[in-house]
């Protein structure tokens, strides 16, 4: 589960190719002679390649070059074409400008695996001359027991922009995929998503240390997690890293530790033991299991998914005083919670979540304060991975579902706004793991059905009125959560 292939860095030595060796005069009215001739243009040098200079990012590389006179320089790395032609083809090419400088040491993504990449490094001088050489980057095959990934909606126009990420839970296997279905970037670490800009990754088998990463392979933080990370972690308004972890003791899953983004040192911890009735932490050590963080910076609070109690609840940070909890009215819940903290459906067919993952909250959407719109993927699972048995609830197994709901704080009610699963049936059924995302530009959901063994896992992208714009068949296990991602 948890092996780490940190292999060391490879030096390659360049392989270089100079398409353009002289100089491209963009500017008017300057000629050789009104300068030393080996003062004109930027002065690119043979550029020095190191692949996958993270250890951890086979598909990323480092370039090493300098140039004369301070220059701006572009990275390319050309995407293949698709079924749509040459636009396809601009949506499959990353492409990044770096900061001015005269050395440079730029990271860069998006090779293809078991390819001869050929990279296109362009430098515009502050003469306004422009130098351009390429790079070739020949990169090894993508491991054997990576699954298959099969595209079979890809409809660009209609899409949330981006390349699509999907994490596993174990770091098995976790790839960015492009329009094409060609996987761009890869790592075998476990990992979790921050931010769109950031990742954190373990950095040792153990998973004790942690670096805080951008996709290029940047290290800027590293962090000491003792007990390492279950299901979550985010980037907190001020920068620093919050975590799900533990402590070592008697009950699992169930707190949160946060970390200072500029030392790296724990600031503290969040026990959620301590904000809930010990008849619920009494059931079982894994009693919370806690699967998603989200920060509500609105009021400081924080969003936790509890997956045994089949409880969405915010919390406020760091008091841990509750403020509602989107629960229905078990037998477990206590009368105390049932008095002030449940929230109260408006919609008579409202069926509450059951063993559910990845509660997020979504923009302001109906444009009303007193209400915050809630996507959660609902497992919809018995006994075995809930509380509640079939017996009582005998909808439980029989599909899973992304859901987003409407609450009002303030009334205290929630309803129903969008759902999509229930009527794929046992076929989109998942008793774990699996995610649920909208996005605010598009109004579109991207859903990730990790269905198991047997059945391989779906990552749809649906609109508003249920239109599939996208959709990815992963012929393994072990998926956990997806995002639309632009690099
Ligand atoms: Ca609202
Ligand atoms: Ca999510």
């Amino acid at each position: 589960m948890k092996k780490k292939i940190l292999a060391s860095a490879v030096l390659v030595t360049i392989t270089l190719m100079v398409m353009l060796g002289g100089c491209n005069r963009t500017d008017a009215g300057l000629s050789d002679s009104d300068a030393g001739l080996s003062d004109i243009g930027v002065g690119l040098s043979d550029i020095t390649v190191t692949l996958n200079p993270s250890g951890f990012l086979p598909l990323t590389a480092r370039l090493d070059f300098s140039t004369r006179r301070p220059a701006r320089v572009t990275v390319t790395v050309p995407g293949k074409g698709g079924p749509e032609g040459e636009g396809e083809k601009a949506l499959n090419t990353w492409t990044r400008t770096y900061p001015v400088g005269t050395s440079h040491k730029l990271n860069i993504m998006g090779l293809y695996a078991g390819s001869t990449n050929t990279v296109t490094v362009q430098a515009l001088g502050d003469d306004g001359l422009v130098e351009t050489k390429t790079v070739e980057i020949t990169t090894a095959p993508m491991p054997e027991y990576f699954p298959d990934y099969e595209l079979s909606v890809v409809q660009p126009e209609q899409m949330e922009p981006g390349w699509t990420l999907v994490e596993t839970v174990s770091g098995a296997y976790t790839v960015v995929l492009d329009y094409n279905g060609d996987i761009r970037w890869y790592t075998r670490s476990r990992m979790f998503a921050l931010s769109k800009e950031r990742f954190i990754v373990a950095l040792n088998s153990s998973d004790t240390e942690w670096g805080e990463v951008d996709w290029t392979g940047v290290v800027h933080q590293r962090y000491h997690l003792p007990m390492g990370i279950h299901h979550d972690a985010i980037t907190l308004p001020n920068g620093n890293l919050l975590a799900a972890s533990a402590l070592p003791r008697d009950t699992i899953n169930d707190v949160i530790i946060e970390y200072d983004k500029d030392t790296g040192e724990q600031v503290r911890v969040f026990d959620l033991r301590e904000f809930f009735p010990q008849e619920y932490v009494a059931y079982d050590p894994n009693w919370a299991h806690n699967n998603s963080l989200w920060y509500d910076e609105s009021d400081d609070t924080l969003i936790v998914s509890l997956r045994t109690l089949s409880m969405v609840v915010k919390l406020a940070y760091p008091t841990g005083e509750v403020k509602w909890a989107l629960c229905g009215d078990y037998d477990y819940v206590s009368p105390e919670w049932k008095e002030r903290y449940l929230l109260r459906p408006l919609n008579a067919d409202f069926r509450f979540q059951v063993a559910q993952h990845a509660a997020m909250k979504l923009d302001d959407i109906d444009n009303n304060p007193d209400t915050i719109d809630i996507m959660l993927f609902n497992n919809n699972a018995p006994a075995t991975q809930s509380r509640l048995p079939t017996s009582e609830y005998p909808y439980l197994g029989t599909y899973s579902e992304g859901r987003h709901v409407r609450i009002n704080e303030k009334n205290m009610t929630v309803e129903d706004v969008w759902a999509y699963g229930r009527e794929m049936g046992t076929k989109y059924y998942c008793s774990a793991l699996s995610d649920a995302n909208r996005y605010s530009g598009t109004g579109n959901y991207l859903l990730t059905f990790c269905r198991g063994m047997s059945n391989g896992e779906v990552v749809c992208e649906l609109t508003r009125d249920k239109q599939t714009v996208f959709e990815l068949q992963i012929d393994a296990a072990g998926g956990y959560r997806s995002d639309r991602i632009v690099f």
